[in-house]
């Protein structure tokens, strides 16, 4: 099961010290496990931010939650899931409002990447995406520099020139903007790269 001919890239040790600094990024709450309490925390200071209705707050983690996770794990192929039960259990565990110890979810990509490499990795761009959805605050299909900021600011990091900096790294310019694409393949070739 570890030789698919489709395989592109290997879980190197460095692979998966990226995939823990990215999910430790997630654990917003920092308690080691993602779960729905972190989406929604990432939502809460989102709609703090942009100053919306509390009431959003719980429809916006919700999506987060679906978007992020449910839909896309539930999607995956009933071979891999028979391969790979973890993936699977993760889908379950946070529909079901459970917490996803990072430990689990390392593993699982682990398995996953070196069972069907090109749905590792498109799984993970589906999982990085759902966040450009709510992070491009007005819907242009591109993230400024000062949604960027607020969108680091989401998820804890509270240094307006770090987030700066990272944007740029990224791709978006001082003035400039980036598109889903870039933001969507900067994140894979930092995860996988
Ligand atoms: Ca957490
Ligand atoms: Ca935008």
């Amino acid at each position: 099961m570890s030789t698919d001919q489709g395989s592109i890239f290997q879980c190197t040790p460095f692979t998966v010290e990226k995939l823990r600094w990215w999910f430790n990024l997630l654990d917003v709450n920092k308690d080691g496990s993602i779960s729905e309490a972190d989406f929604q925390l990432i939502a809460s200071r989102y709609v703090q931010e942009y100053q919306l209705e509390e009431a959003d707050t719980a429809e916006l983690g919700d999506k987060l939650v679906n978007s992020w996770g449910t839909q896309k794990l539930e999607a995956v192929e009933e071979e891999v899931k028979h391969n790979i039960p973890l993936i699977s259990k993760m889908a379950d565990d946070l529909k079901a409002g459970l917490n996803i110890a990072q430990d689990d979810i390392i593993v699982a990509f682990e398995q996953l990447i070196e069972h069907n490499s090109q749905l590792a990795r498109s799984t993970l761009e589906n999982m990085v995406a759902a966040f450009f959805d709510v992070f491009d605050y007005n819907q242009d299909n591109y993230i400024t520099k000062q949604e960027f900021v607020v969108a680091m600011r989401c998820f804890g990091l509270e240094e307006p020139e770090v987030a700066e900096t990272v944007f740029v790294c990224m791709g978006g310019d001082q003035e400039g903007r980036l598109s889903r694409q870039e933001y969507v393949d900067s994140w894979l070739n930092f995860l996988l790269g």
